[in-house]
């Protein structure tokens, strides 16, 4: 039979619900559940291929996302719903032990840093927790995650070094007390896994690394985590594995996981079943645990522009990465029995102030699903077509390696597996040529062994993509003998089964159900054919994927109906599915549906529309009137028994930036003149330091962290004696990729420094130091005293990856002389003096205005002049800008807005730029790439006013300051979730003076 574009109504929705109810019909709408709410408590262990949670198998879909970069933590509650609605069912997070700690013995889990606010709402968005709190955490943050002030104290980190040792439990125990309150395990939240350090590829096999493995281990079991504990090897060495370091006695409750960044222009690797040695473990390494990638690359990191190995931007690293990439690396993952995946990252964020690690830039997007401006990409596509396969079909949970299987007409790769128990056979497909690859494959049924498609033409494997074939899954009360495309969403309600498949648009698709009777089939949307076989006992249902084309089956010897959903890859975008009051609720229409609550006839959803967008819904019988965002919507009953709206949801209206104008100037560095006064500045007087850098002979200790000074920029001050024939002036600094250096004697500039961006190796420890020579004008060279000032700015502390201290190298001046006589007495520094507790240790540095207030709401700056362009003449030092504007945003819409700077790249300055008195980032104008700054809503008012100061450091060689500074819409939704202003002082609540 050939029912094509059967009209909409030709059946009834209420023709549906007369249909009998099969008794014991009430299953599970997901297979795979969510974690429970708060309260509940539960279990957590684990077998050689899974998870598994209150005694379900759960493979975990995981995604990484840092609180840390998104210091706005009402949309902390964003993100995770657009993971939870994208099919993501775990969330994994880094603390980064710098951002919570100013200083020894100094925690702050409060306000940005609230981690347990975080934990509870990974809990109700329905998302268990991967908990990473390092201490170390690499992440491209500052220090690798650790906090400024560990790079002044002795010992060897990330090794058992008892001083080190003692601070790390300091931190474990403030940052442990918060994850211990949200475990799953005692109910308080979804917490199931925790690492143990991050990547630690040193002292593998010496007491160094074993002893600290195993004082962390007893460690974090002291401070009462429960859960299963895992450490992220730095790709499969098979470092770390269950009995390489005493776990305290405790067998079965450590993981090994490891890490992977694959080229996405190579093959993706197989690391498990399909690799050497196939254990089923995921690796060769630890076959009774499953397999863990702890993390996978969802995107990659960019670095500075300006240089051999710059920046391209994170549009390139979402190209190269993208959600065929995803198919196809991820899919292979799951091949080679990885059940537990957690793709770094997912929604990348901002690494704001002074979080950035050298190697980066304020950006840190990564390419990743969910973009910075938080909107769902293409690639979220693929994580919910996946996250919701593995959710629906227990199938995929535990899968063992089968028969070699050879597809025929196309030199595709297969990986058979078989799903232990259950008489399914997985096959993933994947195309590694550039050209669409079209085959025919044999597959195990419970019929025999069956060439797949029946239906002539074969099934199709986009070229670099991946594609997965099944056969003999469960759908509740039936059984699918073969599915040719991609099984995304299964589910069994109390008048009507769903079932879905995904893919590209364009590949045919046979989906073919066993039967025991004669059915029905309608096709009410789309074209398809179905054909009844009553000797096979099947029915086969045939299709091209275009859109969404509905299938309605009846009869065939089940009572409960049921519809197929042929989606392409856009349709599966929007089709989600929930459950509320148990009964199973699928949508399709709207971007994201983050909640359905159901009372009696009435169901409440709500989500976000990105543009007008239709909705249908598939819900319990009783459902009959339908509330999106809390509004009444007009629904009828459609053919496929769902209910579908009169009119389609409107999507946000457009928003208005305003222009920014008004604003003021002054400029500063009051430092760089002799008469300043600096006795209130700190005396360089230490003459040991920890740091891995030399303390130059005859010199005290100028390393700024010595004196307290961690983050942003650092001002020197000194009186050198002159005898009258001073010509040059040296100094040497020490401040990451980008750093640079500026001098100034007797209060005339002397000049500039620049860091060489390192060509090559970003973790290369002392690539960042060099010595400035100056020139001393002969004019100011008279025998006496002079004034010399220096400003630094420092970039961020090295990363500690190799585990050597890197960290420990100087940041600031290290050494000064004068024609080779060392500077060495009387040097005083002044850098941040630590800001203000909300906004935390990492966002102000040294500059006068920073210590001074100007970049806070509130600053009184009518005395500054008012300026009409941002550009000034060349002149080396800080110059401000400061302006208001008001933003009126419909509340309901969701608007994410950045600020964007653009200028000839020929002029040589750099910007801080200041939202609130949040430091937002730095833009380097004559480095780049990044122009656009993201400035997330509760930092910014979306309604109401802000201040935007921005602080130009330049070398006074070319024209400085911005030539456009303007506001960027980065995406729009209506819908979003509820905004609670980040609360943080303004300047009359602070009144700082600058020293
Ligand atoms: C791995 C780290 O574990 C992680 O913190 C982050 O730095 C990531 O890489 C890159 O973004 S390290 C691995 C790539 C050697």
């Amino acid at each position: 039979m050939d029912l094509s574009r059967r009209a909409f109504g030709a059946l009834t929705g209420s023709a549906l619900l007369s249909l009998a109810l099969p008794a014991g019909a009430a299953m599970a709408a997901d297979a795979v559940p969510r974690p429970a709410r708060p309260g509940a408590g539960g279990t957590v262990t684990f077998d050689a291929y899974s998870m598994i949670i209150d005694g379900v198998r759960v493979p975990l879909w995981s995604g990484e996302v840092h609180p840390f970069r998104l210091p706005s933590p009402s949309l902390w509650r964003d993100v995770l719903e657009k993971m939870r609605g994208n099919g993501y069912n775990a969330v994994s997070i880094y603390a980064s032990w710098n951002y919570h700690s100013p200083a020894p013995g100094q925690y702050d889990f409060s306000g940005v840093r609230d981690l347990g606010l975080f934990l509870r709402m990974a809990a109700d968005a329905g998302l268990y927790v991967i908990a990473r709190p390092g201490p170390y955490i690499n992440a491209e943050v500052d220090a690798g995650g650790y906090p400024g002030w560990l790079a002044t104290t002795p010992g060897r980190a990330r090794s058992n070094d008892p001083t080190y040792l003692g601070h790390v439990d300091e931190w474990l125990t403030a940052v442990n007390a918060v994850i211990a309150q949200h475990l799953h395990t005692d109910g308080g939240g979804s917490v199931v896994l925790y690492q143990l350090e991050n990547e630690y590829a040193s002292h593998t096999a010496d007491a160094v690394g074993q002893g600290y493995m195993a004082h962390l281990y007893a460690k974090v079991r002291a401070d009462g985590i429960d859960v299963p504990l895992f450490h992220n090897d730095k790709g499969r060495n098979g470092y770390w594995i269950p009995g390489s370091f005493d776990t305290a006695g405790e067998q079965g409750r450590y993981l090994y996981g490891f890490d992977g960044y694959p080229s996405p222009t190579g093959l993706p690797p197989d690391w498990g079943y399909f690799g050497s040695g196939g254990a089923k473990g995921g690796s060769t390494a630890s076959p009774s645990t499953p397999g863990l990638m702890a993390e996978f690359g969802g995107g990659w990191f960019d670095p500075w522009g300006g240089a051999e190995f710059a920046g391209k931007g994170y549009a390139e690293s979402r190209r190269t990465r993208d959600a065929a990439y995803e198919r196809r690396f991820y899919l292979t993952n799951l091949a080679n029995g990885v059940k537990i995946h957690n793709v770094y990252m997912t929604f990348g964020g901002t690494s704001w102030g002074w979080l950035p690690a050298p190697v980066v830039y304020t950006s840190y997007d990564y390419g990743a699903a969910i973009d910075e401006a938080r909107n769902a990409t293409s690639k979220v596509v693929p994580m919910r077509q996946t996250g919701s396969m593995l959710a629906s079909f227990p199938e995929f949970s535990a899968l063992d390696r089968a028969a070699d299987t050879v597809a025929a007409g196309s030199a595709v790769r297969v990986y058979h597996l078989t799903a232990d128990g259950s008489g399914a056979h997985v096959y993933f497909l994947r195309n590694d040529a550039s050209a669409d690859a079209t085959c025919t494959l044999p597959v195990v049924t419970a019929a025999g062994t069956v060439t797949v498609p029946a239906a002539p033409g074969g099934l199709r494997v986009v070229a670099k993509d991946m594609a997965v074939v099944a056969t003999e899954l469960s759908l509740g009360r039936r059984t699918l003998r073969w599915t040719t495309v991609q099984p995304m969403l299964r589910t069994t309600g109390e008048r009507l089964d769903v079932t879905a498949f995904a893919g590209r648009p364009g590949d045919p698709a046979e989906a073919v159900l066993a039967v025991s009777a004669p059915p029905t089939a309608t096709v009410l949307d789309g074209t398809a054919d179905t054909v009844y076989d009553a000797s096979a006992g099947t029915l086969r249902i045939n299709t091209v994927l275009d859109g969404l084309t509905r299938v309605l089956v009846e009869g065939g010897g089940t009572a409960t109906p049921m519809l197929f959903l042929f989606a392409d890859d856009g349709a599966s975008a929007v089709l989600s599915s929930l459950t509320a009051d148990g009964e199973p609720v699928v949508v399709t229409g709207p971007a994201l549906v983050r909640s359905a609550e159901r009372e009696g006839a009435v169901l409440r959803l709500t989500g976000d529309t990105t543009q007008d967008s239709p909705l249908e819904v598939w819900a319990a019988p009783a459902v009959r009137e339908v509330f999106w965002n809390g509004r009444h919507v007009a629904v009828a009953p459609t053919a496929s028994g769902g209910l579908q709206a009169r009119e389609p949801l409107a999507g946000p209206p457009a928003v208005d930036l305003p222009a920014l104008t008004g604003w003021r100037y002054a400029p500063e560095n009051p430092e760089s003149e002799p008469a300043f006064d600096d006795s209130a500045w700190r005396a360089c007087d230490l003459t040991a330091s920890a740091s891995t850098t030399p303390v130059p002979a005859g010199t005290p200790v100028l390393f700024a962290d010595d004196y307290g000074f961690h983050y942003g920029d650092v001002w020197y001050r000194a009186q050198v004696e002159s005898d009258g024939t001073a010509a040059t002036l040296n100094l040497s600094y020490s401040s990451g990729t980008q750093g640079m250096l500026m001098a100034w004697w007797d209060g005339r500039p002397l000049g500039t420094h620049r860091q060489p961006v390192p060509a090559k190796s970003q973790d290369t420890q002392g690539t960042w130091a060099a010595t400035a020579a100056f020139p001393v004008p002969g004019d100011l060279a008279a025998a006496g005293s002079h004034t010399v000032a220096v400003l630094v700015r420092r970039m961020a502390h090295e990363e500690d990856g190799g585990a050597n201290d890197a960290f420990k190298s100087a940041r600031g001046l290290t050494a000064a002389n004068l024609d080779g006589t060392p500077v060495a007495s009387a040097w005083r520094i002044q850098g941040g003096t630590g800001g203000d507790a909300a906004r935390g240790p990492l966002n102000t540095g040294g500059l006068y205005g920073e210590r001074a207030g100007w970049h806070l709401p509130g600053f009184p700056d009518r005395d500054w002049a008012s300026a009409d362009t941002l550009q000034a003449g060349p002149r080396q030092g800080v110059s401000w800008y400061r302006t208001q504007f008001r933003l009126d945003i419909d509340r309901g819409v969701d608007a994410s807005v950045g600020l964007t700077l653009d200028d000839d790249p020929a002029h040589a300055y750099r910007v801080q730029i200041f939202v609130n008195g949040w430091n937002m980032g730095q833009y380097i104008n004559d480095a780049g790439p990044q122009h656009t700054f993201v400035l997330p809503n509760g930092i910014l008012r979306p309604r109401g006013s802000n201040t935007l100061a921005l602080a130009v450091l330049a070398d006074g060689t070319t024209p400085a300051g911005p030539a456009g500074v303007s506001l960027a819409l980065l995406g729009s939704a209506a819908g979003g979730v509820p905004l609670t202003l980040v609360d943080a002082p303004g300047y009359t609540d602070l009144r700082p003076s600058a020293g």
